[in-house]
């Protein structure tokens, strides 16, 4: 683990940019301004990089995006990308924060990171231009731009279930786990959710206990993840031509470079598309979403065909019937939510000491000082494992108490949900820059194609302000309105809407329900960027102010 280290010294407060987060976007940010020559200053809460790869330990973690395409590019540094190579198709956490590490220390990034440094609060002055921060240990800094680099699925989310403080034994949330690990070997465990990180954990935690218990509320559509150690003579295909394969994901849908066909599945005979998503389901991965119909997201018959073919794969792999059943999803479309990769999930539950409970009939009553109580019945365990999910999008964003002008604080704005030009900017918060924020691809894509992007089209604002002698940039009211009209009608012609997933907010109670990423796709994104950027960045109002 990477141990805090002191930042380089200089002026103690005044920095030409402030960074919040270190892990793939504020790593790029920082070294994207620093090489244009700003002061700059990253606080990272944790102790060292690697953002959601530093707090995302538990067992099984690894990344859902192959590993190839899953890093930065030679935007970055070509050298990097020419040194680095992944030992598996999915990366496992460890393996990436290496990679985030490597990095850190190739670029010589470390000297610009304070590292345990909580931000608290971010207040905009107007008079001065300037951005004040104050962190959790009460030091104070200032800025005159301010980029958040939180990630979308930082701030942790527990359920307020009745009596979870009076439980006696061991709990942890899988987005905070211990870094010494934790050895589960006899233990009987509760595993509370079964999305993507659940999907994850529960084989490997069912390798070590005694009994796992498992409390699904909403199965999902599963696709076989098929990872494998990654041949040496695959990577340096991939390698070989990057360029393409790189520039193919930056015009991509979801930012993969994956071959994706334009037709529907309701022009294709039963056995057309049985064939079509065999071989799918086969190469494993987010193939069977993006390689086989193009129409899943906004054509809902087509969209039947490929729900029942995962159901029966499903079906076939649970020995148990009924327990099959409860884990075929048909209660919402596939891709409506996040469907996970799973390498041995369904499998496991044909394990005797793994058993599978349906919350959401009878949803947990309770946790008791020993247990978890659900159906009038109490689950003895000596550990809980809370696999519930974030505060997606906005809770990292919101704990940061950042506040504009005139003293608006930036969750009283989006009290009715996110408001955002391009969702890189707000109005309300000059020079404030948001990287994979609500209503940009965020979420709906492999993050560090559109991470490059999001940092890149920040880096050319400021230095365009530079340029002209300007500096202050905030979006121009109409712009953001029209925004959140294209960025709503997008969304409102899929599917999307329609499913209960954190994608629009609806696990955390009381969050406005909407689509938090933008869904028309992150090539469609990054034309609109570039066109706004040749044009003189359209719609921000660009000023000086004197001081
Ligand atoms: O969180 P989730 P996650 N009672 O919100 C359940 C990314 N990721 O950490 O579906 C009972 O998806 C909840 O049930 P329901 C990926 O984008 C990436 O698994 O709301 N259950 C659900 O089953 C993913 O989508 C990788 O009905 C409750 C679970 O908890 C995102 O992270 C790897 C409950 C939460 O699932 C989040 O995934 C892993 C309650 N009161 C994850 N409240 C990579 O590949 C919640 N649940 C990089």
């Amino acid at each position: 683990m990477t141990q805090a280290h002191p930042a380089e010294s200089g002026p103690p407060a005044d920095f030409d940019a402030i960074i919040v987060g270190a892990g793939f976007a504020g790593l790029y940010m920082l070294h994207s301004l620093r090489t244009m020559g700003l002061s700059v200053r990253v606080y990272e809460q944790g102790g060292g990089v690697g953002g959601t790869w530093y707090w995302n330990r538990y067992p099984g973690a690894r990344c859902d995006s192959e590993s190839v395409y899953y890093m930065f590019s030679d935007h970055l540094s070509e050298e990097i990308l020419g040194e680095w190579n992944w030992s598996e198709r999915y990366a496992a956490q460890p393996e990436i924060l290496r990679y985030l590490e490597f990095v850190t220390d190739k670029m010589d990034l470390r000297r610009n990171i304070q590292f345990n440094a909580k931000v608290i609060s971010a207040v905009y002055d107007s008079e001065r231009n300037s951005w004040d921060l104050r962190l959790e240990d009460g030091s104070t800094s200032s800025a005159r731009f301010l980029v958040t680099a939180v990630g979308c699925l930082s701030f942790t989310n527990t359920p307020e279930f009745p009596g979870i403080e009076t439980f006696g034994g061991e709990s942890y949330h899988t987005g905070a786990w211990p870094h010494e690990g934790v050895d589960f070997t006899g233990q009987r465990v509760a595993v509370i959710g079964t999305g993507a990180t659940a999907v994850q954990a529960i084989p490997e935690i069912a390798k070590q206990a005694a009994h796992v218990w498992v409390f699904q509320r909403t199965p999902n559509y599963d696709m076989p993840g098929r990872n494998r150690p990654l041949a040496p003579d695959y990577a340096a295909q991939v390698k070989a031509a990057y360029k393409d394969l790189w520039q193919k994901a930056r015009e991509s849908g979801f930012g993969l470079p994956y071959q994706v066909a334009e037709r529907s599945a309701v022009d294709y005979s039963p056995e057309e598309r049985e064939r079509i998503f065999e071989a799918a389901w086969a190469k494993g991965g987010f193939y069977m979403g993006l390689e086989t119909f193009s129409d899943f997201l906004v054509n809902k018959e087509s969209n039947d065909t490929v729900s029942e073919f995962v159901r029966g794969k499903i079906r076939e792999v649970v020995k148990d019937p009924a327990v099959g059943e409860l884990l075929a999803p048909k209660d919402h479309p596939f891709f409506t939510k996040r469907p996970p990769l799973e390498n041995g999930y369904y499998q496991t539950f044909n394990r005797d000491n793994v058993t599978l409970l349906d919350v959401r009939g009878v949803p947990i009553e309770e946790i008791t000082p020993r247990g978890v109580r659900t159906g009038g019945r109490e689950y003895e365990v000596d550990a809980i494992v809370f696999a519930t999910g974030f505060d997606a999008m906005t809770g990292a964003l919101f704990g940061m108490g950042i506040t504009g002008r005139d003293g608006l604080k930036l969750q009283d704005k989006w009290e009715d949900g996110p408001r955002t030009y391009l969702g890189l900017t707000t109005r309300g918060f000059p020079n404030l820059f948001v990287i994979t924020g609500p209503q940009s691809p965020s979420v709906l894509s492999n993050m560090p194609v559109v991470i490059e992007q999001n940092v890149e089209w920040i880096a050319g604002v400021i230095d365009y302000m530079r340029t002209h002698g300007l500096n202050v940039a905030e979006p121009a009211q109409d712009a953001e309105d029209r925004w959140v009209e294209h960025h709503n009608e997008v969304a409102a012609a899929t599917l999307l809407l329609g499913t209960d997933s954190w994608w629009v907010g609806a696990n955390i109670p009381g969050k406005p329900r909407t689509l938090y990423p933008y869904v028309g796709g992150v090539g469609t994104f990054r034309v609109i960027c570039h066109e706004v950027a040749e044009k003189g960045y359209e719609g921000l109002v660009l000023a000086r102010h004197e001081r």
